[in-house]
């Protein structure tokens, strides 16, 4: 069997989930939204990342498919959070350049979160960097502005590797840059990165959009994005991604 088939079995017999990681606001500390990270639940080999599949299913015109599974479930765990009087504002999935290009992408969108009686402000969009940088016009830009109008916030995805332009920002309706990594990594102990990421936080504070920053390892560097302005943190310091169940006796537990 090649992988793309088993992938594609996986999706249909729903081993392909999504995984939540937490963000918190640096000024109240409460739970701000869950990112949703797709798993590959696989019967012999454990845990598979999306690196692993991801690409097979791009190849093969089927990322559709796996964000159709992201959106149900990420959507249904909202629900089940809800009724269970947990407070998780909202719930971030990662849409690939291929789905942005989709016409249909907006009243698939619409029609999910009808389904399970949730305003779009509920939903948090994820768009790499690159996606905005490379695609300035046409149907990538009119999917992500019909969003923003729809309710959902529009996240910057690994924030200060992607060249997207300043211009591009203010026409693409972004509400937050979420930091990448390598501007996080050791800021509590290296001067240079911390002059790097004030900037970054800085330009965030003068375009009017809020700032997550990624991959928070620790509570020094928490602590010092706290300082620093930045509105969000995301991380394993704060706690890696896990499943729906976990993810609500994390909350409880942090409240
Ligand atoms: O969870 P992890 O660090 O392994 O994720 C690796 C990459 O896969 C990240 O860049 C993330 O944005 C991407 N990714 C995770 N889940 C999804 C998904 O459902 N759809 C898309 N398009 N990308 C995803
Ligand atoms: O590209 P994107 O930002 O969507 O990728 C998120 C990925 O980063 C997820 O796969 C998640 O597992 C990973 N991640 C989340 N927090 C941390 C962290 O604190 N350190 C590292 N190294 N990776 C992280
Ligand atoms: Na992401
Ligand atoms: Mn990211």
């Amino acid at each position: 069997k090649t992988l793309l088939e088993e992938v594609e079995r996986a999706l249909a017999k729903g081993q392909i989930r999504p995984w939540f990681q937490p963000q918190l606001c640096t000024s109240t500390g409460a739970i701000s939204g869950v990112e949703a990270l797709a798993r590959w639940l696989h019967p012999e080999r454990g845990i598979v990342p999306p690196v692993e599949f991801l690409t097979a299913l791009e190849e093969a015109g089927q990322l559709d498919r796996l964000s159709e599974v992201m959106l149900d479930h990420s959507l249904s765990a909202l629900r089940r959070w809800d009724e269970t009087g947990l407070a998780i504002p909202r719930v971030s999935v990662n849409f690939s350049d291929v789905e942005l290009r989709n016409p249909r992408l907006v009243t698939r969108l619409k029609w999910e979160l009808d389904r399970f009686g949730l305003p779009a402000s509920r939903l948090g969009v994820e768009v790499l960097e690159t996606v905005i940088a490379d695609a300035p016009e046409g149907v990538v830009a009119r999917n992500i502005t019909a969003l923003s109008q729809l309710g959902c916030q529009i996240d910057l995805d690994d924030f200060g590797t992607g060249h997207a332009s300043i211009t591009a920002l203010r026409r693409f309706a972004v509400h937050r840059l979420k930091i990448d990594r390598s501007f996080v990594t050791r800021v509590d102990r290296d001067e240079e990165q911390r002059r790097m990421l004030a900037a970054v936080l800085g330009l965030a504070d003068r375009l009017g959009l809020e700032t997550v920053a990624e991959g928070v390892e620790s509570v020094a560097e928490h602590a010092l994005l706290a300082q620093l302005g930045c509105d969000h943190v995301q991380g394993f310091g704060i706690a890696r991604p896990m499943p729906a169940d976990q993810l609500a006796d994390w909350a409880r537990g942090y409240a």
